[in-house]
C-alpha cells in the first residue's frame, strides 16, 4: 500500500477504543493501521505519524495543557494531504474546541464514542451496532452483557486488544480466548472481594462514603472493583494504580472531573483519571515502603475528605 493512501486510527486502550476501532475498520478501511493513546500521549503519538490519507483519533480527550502540541502535530499531518476527524464523547475545555479549525471535530454526549462512529457512519450495519453495544456498556460501566467483563480483560495488551479489534471487525464475539478471559473474570472477582474487605473507607464533610483502594502491583478490573463497592453504599471510589496515576469513580452525586482537573486528569464526571507528580522524597520511599502513599495522592484524599 502506498504510504500516502494510508488510513490510520489512533484510539483509546479501553474497551470503548477498541470498539471504536473495529467499527472503524468496518467502515473505512480493514486495512486501516490502528495505533493506541490517551489522553496524556496524544500529542506523543501525533508525532509518530507522517503522511497520510485519513486519520481518525477516537475516544481521546484533548488535554487542555497540551493543546499547543496537538495543534502543531494536526497542522503538520494536515499538511500532507490528510483528512482529519476526531470523534470523542468526554467533556473538553471550551477553548480547545477551536482545533475543529482544522478538522473535522465530533463531540457527543454519548455513552461510548463507539456509538457515535456507529450512529455516525454505520447506522445500517447490524455487527458495528454489536460492537457499539458492547462499548456503550462496558463505557458506562454496566457490564450487563455477558462478556463485557471478559473483554475488558482482553484490553490489557496492544496484542491482546488487536486481536480483539480483528476479531469484532469480522463479527467474532466469541471464541477460546474469549473463554479464558471470562474464566479470568471469575478469578479476579474472587480477589476483589477480598480487596473490597481491606479498603479504606471513611466519610467526607458532607457525609458522602469514599473507599479508597491501593491497587498498585495488582491487576484487577478497576471499574469492576468501584462498581461493587457502589453497590455497598460506596459514593466516591478512588483507586490508586501507581505512585503517579489513579482513577475516580462516583455515583453520580459529584462532579469528579472538578477535583480531576487539579491533579492533569480528565475524562467523565463519574470516572476520571488523576495523575500526580512524584517528588524526589516520594520516589525514594515508595521504593523502599510498598505501602507508602505517595504526596499527591495524600492530598487527593484530602480533597475527597472536603467533599
Ligand atoms: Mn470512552
Amino acid at each position: 500500500m502506498q504510504i500516502n493512501s494510508r488510513k490510520i486510527f489512533i484510539v483509546h486502550t479501553d474497551l470503548d477504543g477498541v470498539c471504536s476501532g473495529a467499527i472503524a475498520k468496518r467502515v473505512f478501511d480493514n486495512y486501516l493501521k490502528i495505533m493506541f493513546s490517551g489522553p496524556r500521549t496524544i500529542a506523543d503519538t501525533l508525532k509518530k505519524i507522517g503522511s497520510c490519507s485519513v486519520l481518525g483519533i477516537v475516544d481521546i480527550a484533548l488535554n487542555h495543557s497540551d493543546y499547543i502540541d496537538v495543534e502543531r502535530e494536526i497542522l503538520r499531518i494536515k499538511s500532507s494531504g490528510c483528512q482529519i476527524i476526531w470523534i470523542d464523547h468526554h467533556e473538553w475545555h471550551e477553548a480547545d474546541k477551536q482545533i475543529s479549525q482544522h478538522i473535522n471535530l465530533i463531540l457527543e454526549n454519548s455513552p461510548s464514542a463507539a456509538s457515535i462512529l456507529y450512529r455516525r457512519f454505520a447506522k445500517d450495519d447490524e455487527i458495528s451496532k454489536k460492537i457499539a453495544e458492547i462499548a456503550d456498556d462496558g463505557d458506562s460501566n454496566k457490564n450487563e452483557l455477558e462478556l463485557t467483563l471478559a473483554y475488558k480483560i482482553g484490553t490489557r495488551s496492544n496484542k491482546d486488544r488487536l486481536e480483539l479489534i480483528d476479531m469484532f471487525s469480522r463479527g467474532i464475539f466469541y471464541n477460546e480466548k474469549v473463554e479464558a478471559w471470562k474464566k479470568q473474570v471469575e478469578e479476579e472477582n474472587k480477589i476483589i472481594d477480598m480487596v473490597i474487605k481491606k479498603a479504606k473507607i471513611f466519610n467526607s464533610e458532607s457525609d458522602k462514603k469514599v473507599a479508597f483502594v491501593d491497587l498498585r502491583g495488582k491487576k484487577l478490573i478497576g471499574s469492576l472493583l468501584a462498581k461493587k463497592l457502589q453497590q455497598l453504599g460506596v459514593n466516591i471510589v478512588f483507586i490508586l494504580y501507581t505512585e503517579r496515576s489513579g482513577v475516580l469513580y462516583g455515583d453520580g452525586k459529584v462532579n469528579l472531573l472538578k477535583i480531576a482537573s487539579k491533579y492533569n486528569g480528565g475524562g467523565h464526571q463519574n470516572a476520571c483519571g488523576v495523575n500526580f507528580k512524584l517528588g524526589l522524597l516520594d520516589r525514594i520511599l515508595t521504593k523502599i515502603l510498598k505501602k507508602h502513599i505517595p504526596a499527591g495522592a495524600k492530598k487527593l484524599l484530602k480533597d475527597l475528605k472536603r467533599t
